[in-house]
């Protein structure tokens, strides 16, 4: 008996822990360079876009997600492409967003058509939604080569600082208008003092290789990067100053998996740090098919950081529940397999089911103690015999109930189709699982809501 307890313990802690998996945080795209931006106490996260099958750097838009619980990710329309920006020819890579004044400035690599070199532009919008305008019409910065990766960050006394580059690490001087600058763009001195030593390449003395990441806490400034050689590892330096001189504090989270860059973005949100950054996780991920992945960042009591590694399990715990009451986009996920996201004008972004068995998963939603006794969603497909269950706890959890989906005939043409459930109550995962023959566009799913 006690043998059959100890199998059947084992068997639910592995259970959970596969349930609790969760990084990559976006399963719907490929996401690469991610830069989160907490505002109103949400998180905005941006991130680079590598189109499916990419066998280059390959990226055309920017994309968005927010959260509030950081466990559950809800996809935004694209707020910016390169061809905002009628002087870039190509190439939206790493990015960085940030606030003042209420108006939003989004800070972008591009390669500029006058010279086929990386530059840095800075596009503005009203809300971190965009939609984004290129204020300048031409670069905010271009030195002689390197000009990518550009992050912004404004110290407490309100003066702002865009650091960007790869190989050198150039900063300059943000104007409060922040698409103008003052002063001379800086190099700083790539030192071993500054970012270690790299061995075995005289063009790069130095790890720094790219992907910095300028943050403060209790008056230390540090400097995220990449660091080198190939594949990539995550290293950060310190300084008393946003400027510098910097000091090297090294790696703290080592080359791994299939993507041979990494890219660092923190925030603190709700008294936790949180470290964002990407990997290849994802089946097919690669170098050039990447993933945004998170965990939590607990600094040492000196302000270092400990050692880290990429992990699958992300965040265990979020921090607030999720209302079912209200209308909940299909594109708000904790996790799912065989979803893609996609967009139309009707009904923004939505997903699609792309085979049987296919799921979404949305953690920690709450019936509350009242409960609910309807379920409604609106969908559609252009197959017979589809149907979308919803389970709780587990893709083969309690049945809740199995929808019926229409045939409206296609992604442009939707139903809103409602059931009677057995009455729920409490705090669950909620599981989406679609079912029914169809590869590729099985199902359409715009959004959920429960009724109380
Ligand atoms: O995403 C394209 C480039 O790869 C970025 O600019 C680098 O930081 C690296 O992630």
């Amino acid at each position: 008996m006690k043998l059959v307890k100890k199998v059947f313990c084992l068997l639910l802690f592995c259970c959970t822990t596969m349930v609790m998996a969760q990084n990559p945080i976006i399963q719907t795209k490929h996401t690469a360079d991610p830069a989160p931006m907490v505002y109103n106490d949400k998180v905005y996260l941006y991130t680079s876009h590598d189109e499916d099958n990419s066998t280059w750097f390959t990226m055309n838009e920017w994309l968005l997600y927010t959260s509030t619980d950081m466990i559950n990710w809800t996809e935004h329309p694209s707020p910016l492409s390169y061809k905002t920006f009628t002087w870039a020819a190509s190439d939206a890579w790493a990015a960085q967003c940030i606030e003042r004044n209420g108006k939003f400035y989004m800070y972008v690599p591009v390669t500029s058509k006058e010279n086929n070199r990386p530059a840095v532009g800075v596009a503005v919008a009203d809300t971190p939604y965009g939609p984004f305008y290129d204020p300048l019409g031409k670069a905010l910065v271009q030195t002689d080569w390197g000009d990518i990766d550009p992050t912004v960050f404004i110290d407490n006394d309100g003066q702002a600082y865009l650091y960007w580059g790869n190989p050198n690490c150039f900063y300059v001087k943000l104007n409060e208008d922040m698409i103008s600058y003052s002063g001379e763009i800086v190099r700083l001195p790539m030192t071993e003092e500054a970012f270690g030593k790299r061995e075995g390449d005289p063009k790069r003395a130095t790890s720094y290789e790219e992907a910095p990441w300028l943050y403060k806490r209790n008056d230390l400034y540090y400097l995220f990067w990449a660091g080198g050689p190939l594949p990539e590892h995550l290293g950060y330096s310190t300084s008393d100053k946003p400027t510098g001189p910097w000091k090297n504090k090294g790696m703290f989270m080592p080359a791994e998996g299939a993507s041979f860059t990494n890219h660092p973005g923190i925030i603190d949100f709700r008294g936790k740090t949180y470290l964002f950054y990407h990997d290849g996780a994802l089946p097919g991920g690669s170098g050039f098919t990447r993933s945004v992945c998170v965990q939590e960042i607990k600094f040492n009591v000196d302000g270092s950081i400990p050692q880290l590694k990429t992990d699958k399990e992300g965040i265990i715990r979020g921090t607030e529940t999720l209302n079912p009451y209200a209308k909940v986009e299909a594109e708000t996920m904790a996790w799912s397999e065989g979803i893609k996201s996609s967009y139309s004008k009707e009904v923004g972004v939505f997903i699609k089911a792309t085979r049987n068995d296919s799921y979404t998963r949305v953690r920690d939603v709450d019936f509350r103690k009242t409960g609910t006794s309807k379920f409604l969603a609106r969908v559609g497909t252009i197959h017979n015999n589809v149907t979308m269950e919803v389970r709780l706890g587990s893709k083969e959890g309690k049945l809740i109930t199995t929808l019926k989906v229409p045939r409206t005939g296609g992604s442009d043409r939707w139903q809103l189709v409602s059931t009677d459930i057995d009455k729920i109550t409490g705090v669950h995962d909620l599981y989406f699982v679609f079912k029914g023959n169809g590869i590729g566009e099985l199902l359409y799913f715009d959004y959920w809501k429960f009724l109380e």
